[in-house]
């Protein structure tokens, strides 16, 4: 098995995440690879996601998985099966969390491109909607309960926010938040996979794809 993947990449992250979680990192061969909006993607990617995106994922009988959340679920049913509870109610409710989760990443990665533009109302309504996802995550009354691929991704998110918006000091906004996130870090999932801008170190305004 092979994940296409860049260590700047917030998708990428939480696929890793749920590899260590279910502890079978060692079965997968990390393949490093470089994609940015603006031009075309590795030809390896590209032969195996017709989007050219990150993550990408190949098992072993060659079939190619992208799109984060469905390489998780892969993950989980062949490995695991906690990550992602299949009760119907259950699964709308860690579907959602990664779904805010992966448009926090969203939001993040797109403040920075346009903060190298120099839009600042784009900032501000990005920044506006970073806000709002953090105060309603923090209000969720599940807030600490059992660890899910939702939750996963939402402390991934905040750690891709420190990553890209370090100066917007959330958790000194969002204490409650912070506190649930520290926890959750001190899993050897998160210490194993931290963002990094090695190996590729291009500036943020050129290579804005994380
Ligand atoms: N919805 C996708 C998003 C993947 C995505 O946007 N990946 C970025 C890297 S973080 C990428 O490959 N960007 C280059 C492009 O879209 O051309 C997922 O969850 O995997």
């Amino acid at each position: 098995m092979k994940l296409f993947y860049s260590t700047r990449s917030p998708f990428t992250r939480k696929v890793r995440l749920a590899l260590a979680e279910l502890d079978v990192a060692d079965k997968v061969d990390l393949e490093p690879a470089d994609v940015a909006f603006d031009r075309a993607p590795p030809p390896a990617v590209a032969a195996a996601n017709p989007l050219g995106q990150l993550p990408t994922f190949v098992d072993d009988d060659g079939v190619a998985w992208f799109g984060s959340g469905v390489i998780c679920e892969w993950l989980d049913r062949r490995f695991g099966g906690w990550l992602c509870p299949a009760d119907p109610n259950l699964r709308v409710e860690w579907r959602r969390r990664e779904a805010l989760a992966d448009g926090l990443a969203e939001k993040t990665l797109r403040r920075l491109v346009e903060n190298g533009r120099g839009n600042t109302e784009g900032v501000a309504s990005l920044e506006a909607a970073i806000w709002r996802s953090l105060e309603y995550v923090e209000n969720l009354p599940c807030l600490g309960n059992d660890i899910d691929l939702g939750w996963l991704a939402v402390a991934n998110a905040l750690d891709y926010l420190d990553f890209r918006a370090g100066e917007l000091d959330w958790r000194n906004r969002r204490p409650i938040l912070a506190r649930w996130q520290a926890t959750l870090r001190e899993r050897p999932s998160f210490s194993g996979t931290g963002f990094c801008v090695k190996p590729t170190v291009v500036p943020a305004e050129v290579q804005p794809c994380l």
